[in-house]
């Protein structure tokens, strides 16, 4: 049902403020949401863009213990970096706040009193798990147990990471507490629940039927939810972080954070509003005029909580609006890998920051050429690297360089006065002007990616313009053809500036300054008088500069070196074999030998052969499996352990006398066992 909405309220997760945010954050949710604002704004309509931290729930307290500091520390820590990487970025929040404000307390209080008081709850004992050292109720993902299918001693209360199985602490043997070890006793306690199993015709209907138009990965998995059948769900825990419970006589409960967070979004509006009346008006024009469009930017794991637990939390409310659709995205996987926070495996936007200073704009474009909008993405630093200098530099850069060089070359920076336009001139802006109105259909219905490609677009039409039209060899025989030429060019350039503005906002300004373009609107993007005739242009100087290699080595191999400090971490030992009598072990001959020569063997990928001095006079030679970790210069002239009496063996045609000692790495890599230099050839170690 299209409806014609005044105003539009954006949202934006509230990420968690128990880590810094990485490039999946950037990608998934607030880069899409920025873009959107922007364009709406550029459409003069009147939008708020409201995003905050999120600083309740367990992970924030967890990660205060491991590091010995209090949570209200670990959350300042996190707030203020985050709140820095979104700013640095261009994310436009008319606020970015918290959801340990006060406004944000006392108003997540009030909307859990006011169901309360109306009945809107369920009430209800259950027995939970109980530390009685630390007197603690635990939440799941804090107990630990054996698992019942694989009998990892180290299943946690929801999942067993080494199986695979889902599960619920009741399943877990012998469950004890994840931090300190101490075993769990089961103790009853009263929570509220939302009934959503009542909400769910309602939801059915308000989802199913009137918001088919949500995209096909939201609108699937609400309806598998559905299909599933909803059941209470408890909005309340034995915490003591969050906000507290608003019940006389109820002690050690804060309400759930999934409760609490969405309501910070208003929470947030309201203080927006309250300290800026004059220019927003009051806070609840944006969440209870039935004539505002209430937008949920997400990533998929928060799905099931804005589309279906919230939704129903306004609706027992009463006053509310409720979304009129949440944009999710998929999941932005990094070199084919999982991001992961725990496993610092992640470009963390601080990091990019320091490390590739002024490069916002480049990352915001790859992040959108490749959004994982409608199926999981990959982001490689390979793909990254060719994009900026594929498409930034060489397309977008290259275009507006030469109009702008031109125009100084030629009319010391004047843009001179259009002459006659000719079949080609007329196709060109004939092509540029469908522009705008493919932009507005692509970003009104939340497709970025393609949009990004529409406004690129622009930037290759007038690249092939300037390339078909050798403006550098016409002013040789028709100077004046050329002014045509440039004035059509720099128009280009600076409908480009307006195109790009909500994709590339840190280049599109510094394009605004090098054509001298103040004010500017959406409304102007197909215009072709946007530089008049006359105007003096400044000295331009290059939009974009190409990303080298060098940069792109040194990411990667921050990214493997995480990856081989996680395989360290994890790596355990393989059991000690059975025990062996010492006659047993007298039996093995292990010598020094020392690497006369090594080559790879013809026709395997694996041996090669070795050639070692082992004090008898006479070369001998020994096969070892290694070729896949050693180039066999390396080995020339080293010292390795070798067994001297293993009865030989034919491989490939040659015989090996023996066998050279390695080690297994972690990650299944082979070393040579090598030695000491001053070790003659054929000692015996033992
Ligand atoms: N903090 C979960 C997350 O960061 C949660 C979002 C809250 S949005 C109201 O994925
Ligand atoms: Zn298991």
């Amino acid at each position: 049902m299209e409806k014609n909405f005044k105003r539009t309220t954006v949202t934006s997760a509230l990420p968690y403020a128990n880590g810094p945010v990485h490039i999946g954050h950037l990608a998934g949710v607030y880069v899409p949401a920025d873009i959107y604002v922007r364009y709406l704004r550029l459409k003069g309509r009147d939008v708020i863009f409201i995003g905050g931290s999120d600083e309740h729930g367990v992970p924030v307290t967890i990660r205060a213990r491991k590091e010995g500091i209090t949570v209200q520390e670990v959350v300042d820590r996190y707030h203020y970096l985050i709140k820095d990487s979104f700013e640095k970025f261009g994310i436009s929040f008319d606020i970015y706040s918290r959801t340990t404000s006060k406004t944000h307390h006392k108003l997540a209080s009030d909307f859990f009193r006011k169901l309360y008081d109306e009945g809107k709850f369920v009430e209800q004992v259950t027995e939970q798990f109980y530390d009685e050292e630390t007197n603690h109720f635990l939440t799941d993902r804090n107990i630990r147990g054996e698992c019942p299918r694989c009998h990892n001693h180290e299943a946690y209360g929801d999942q067993c990471e080494k199986c695979g199985a889902t599960l619920s602490p009741e399943e877990l043997i012998n469950p004890f507490n994840a931090e300190t070890g101490h075993p769990l006793v089961k103790r009853a306690t009263k929570h509220w629940y939302l009934p959503l199993d009542q909400y769910q015709p309602w939801l059915e209907k308000w989802i199913l039927e009137e918001h088919r138009e949500w995209r096909p990965n939201v609108y699937g998995q609400c309806k598998s939810w559905l299909d599933g059948g909803l059941r209470p769900r408890a909005v309340t825990r034995d915490l003591d972080w969050g906000i507290p419970v608003p019940i006389e006589g109820v002690e050690g409960k804060v309400l759930y954070v999934w409760f609490d967070a969405p309501i910070g979004y208003i929470s947030n509006t309201k203080e927006l509003c309250d300290g800026n009346p004059e220019k927003y008006g009051s806070w609840e024009t944006w969440w209870k005029d039935p004539e505002t469009r209430l937008v949920h930017f997400i990533g998929k794991d928060n799905i099931v909580f804005h589309c279906i637990v919230f939704p129903s939390m306004l609706k027992a409310h009463g006053d509310y609006i409720l979304p009129d659709n949440v944009p999710s995205n998929e999941f932005l996987n990094l070199e084919g890998n999982k991001i992961s926070t725990s496993k610092n495996y992640a470009v963390w936007l601080n990091e990019y920051l320091e490390e590739l200073p002024n490069r916002q704009d480049e990352l915001r474009y790859v992040l959108t050429a490749n959004a994982p909008e409608t199926k999981d993405n990959d982001f490689t630093w390979a793909d990254y690297q060719a994009r900026c200098n594929n498409e930034l530099v060489a397309v977008y850069g290259n275009f507006v360089n030469r109009a702008l060089q031109l125009t100084q070359k030629y009319y010391e920076g004047v843009v001179p006065a259009c002459g006659e336009l000719n079949d080609y001139d007329r196709e060109t802006l004939s092509e540029f002007k469908n522009v705008k109105e493919n932009l507005e259909s692509l970003l009104e219905n939340f497709k970025f990616r393609e949009a990004q490609k529409e406004a690129m677009n622009l930037a290759r039409i007038g690249n092939k313009y300037i390339a078909d039209s050798e403006p550098w060899k016409v002013i040789k025989t028709d100077p004046e053809r050329v002014k045509t030429i440039i004035y059509i060019s720099l128009q280009l350039t600076a409908n480009l500036a307006i195109a790009f503005e909500p994709f590339l906002p840190f280049s599109s300004e510094r394009l605004r300054k090098m054509i001298d373009m103040e004010s500017f609107s959406w409304e102007q993007l197909g215009s072709t008088d946007l530089l008049p005739a006359g105007k003096q242009l400044p000295k331009p100087e290059l939009l974009f500069t190409k990303i080298e290699d060098d940069v792109i080595a040194f990411q990667m191999k921050k990214l493997e070196d995480t990856i081989k400090a996680n395989e360290a971490a994890e790596y355990k030992a393989a059991p000690v074999k059975d025990i062996i009598p010492f006659e047993d072990f007298e039996k093995l001959d292990i010598r020094v030998g020392l690497v006369k020569d090594c080559e790879k063997v013809k026709k395997s990928k694996k041996l090669l052969k070795f050639t070692l001095d082992d004090g008898s006079g006479e070369d001998r030679t020994i096969l070892s499996g290694i070729a896949q970790w050693y180039e066999p210069e390396q080995l020339i002239g080293k010292r390795v352990l070798f067994i001297a009496n293993l009865a030989p063996r034919k491989m490939m045609g040659e015989e090996s006398c023996g066998m050279i000692l390695s080690a297994v790495n972690y990650n299944g890599d082979l070393s040579v066992t090598t030695t000491l230099d001053d070790v003659k050839g054929g000692s015996q170690v033992g």
